[in-house]
């Protein structure tokens, strides 16, 4: 990746984590950690390998993303408002009565959001079906999914697992924001995910493990999985509430609320220091 193309996408995902923080912490309550730990991959996704037009977010020429962690809306709120799908006062609307952006993603709702989610298991599979959809018209879009390690639990997610090889979808790749915890506990005490990359290997997937917090290194795994001939799935290490190192990788930050904010102003201060410094 050239080293302009790798600094703007820098900056996009210190905007998406500014932006998240700011919104949720001034609404006072919001899915803090799952959200910084996706905001990287995110950021690729919008920031350099997606197709899309904020003009005309139903464009029938762009790729799709199912966030099927439909709780992490916020981080995705945040990059398209970035990018222009709706103006970025309205980020500060989430949750409240009226509002174009509930903390679960509902294609109904938002422009840019193409599948409603947040009954975890469900998004990915409506992604396979919406791959298949595409692969049945001959049409070339690319269609993505983002699951989370706790929502990896879900038998549906393993329905998608078992069904996309099978059915030689190709335009379809699944990252795993592999944060290594879950709602109230790590997802290693409640159900392992073992050699994650190896089992969607043994169903058929092209698979990779990469450093989700790594802009090139997802980048390029997405580049590996296009070209394949297989559905891809991409294993992200990534760490819970990163970007905020006071609730890093720390039980207690799936969701935050009140009180447990305190902190924020100076975390949200240092992402706009580190911003300008680029
Ligand atoms: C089917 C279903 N069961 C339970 C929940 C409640 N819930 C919301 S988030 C969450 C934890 C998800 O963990 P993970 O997928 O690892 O997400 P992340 O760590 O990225 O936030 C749970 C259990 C839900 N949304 N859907
Ligand atoms: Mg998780």
């Amino acid at each position: 990746m050239e080293a302009n193309t790798l600094n703007e996408l820098k900056k996009f995902a210190l905007d998406i984590r500014i932006e998240t923080l700011n919104m949720i912490s001034k609404h006072g309550f919001g899915h803090m950690g799952g959200s910084l730990s996706v905001a990287d991959a995110i950021t690729v996704l919008y920031g350099n390998q997606m197709k899309y037009d904020p003009e005309n977010p139903k464009w029938d020429g762009r790729d799709y993303l199912v966030l099927s962690k439909g709780h992490c809306g916020p981080a995705l709120y945040s990059a398209l408002a970035i990018k222009g799908f709706f103006p970025r006062e309205e980020l500060l609307t989430i949750n409240k009565l009226g509002t174009r952006l509930p903390s679960h993603v509902d294609k109904n709702l938002t422009p840019g959001i193409d599948m409603t989610a947040g009954s975890l298991g469900q998004g990915v599979s409506c992604a396979l079906g919406i791959a298949l959809g595409l692969k049945l018209q001959n049409k070339p879009n690319m269609v993505y999914a983002i699951i989370g390690d706790g929502e990896a639990q879900e038998g549906q997610v393993w329905e998608t697992m078992l069904i996309a090889p099978n059915r030689g979808v190709k335009n379809f790749i699944v990252l795993l924001d592999n944060n290594k915890q879950q709602l109230d506990e790590f997802t290693e005490h409640i159900s392992s995910l073992g050699d994650i990359r190896r089992k969607a290997e043994d169903f058929g997937w092209y698979a990779l493990t990469v450093d989700g917090h790594d802009l090139s290194a997802i980048d390029e795994a997405i580049e590996k999985c296009k070209a394949e001939d297989k559905p891809g799935f991409i294993n992200m290490e990534t760490v819970k509430g990163k970007g905020w190192p006071d609730k890093e990788a720390i039980l207690g930050n799936h969701a935050l609320r009140g009180a447990a904010f305190a902190g924020v102003d100076e975390a949200i201060d240092n992402l706009r220091k580190e911003l300008a410094a680029i």
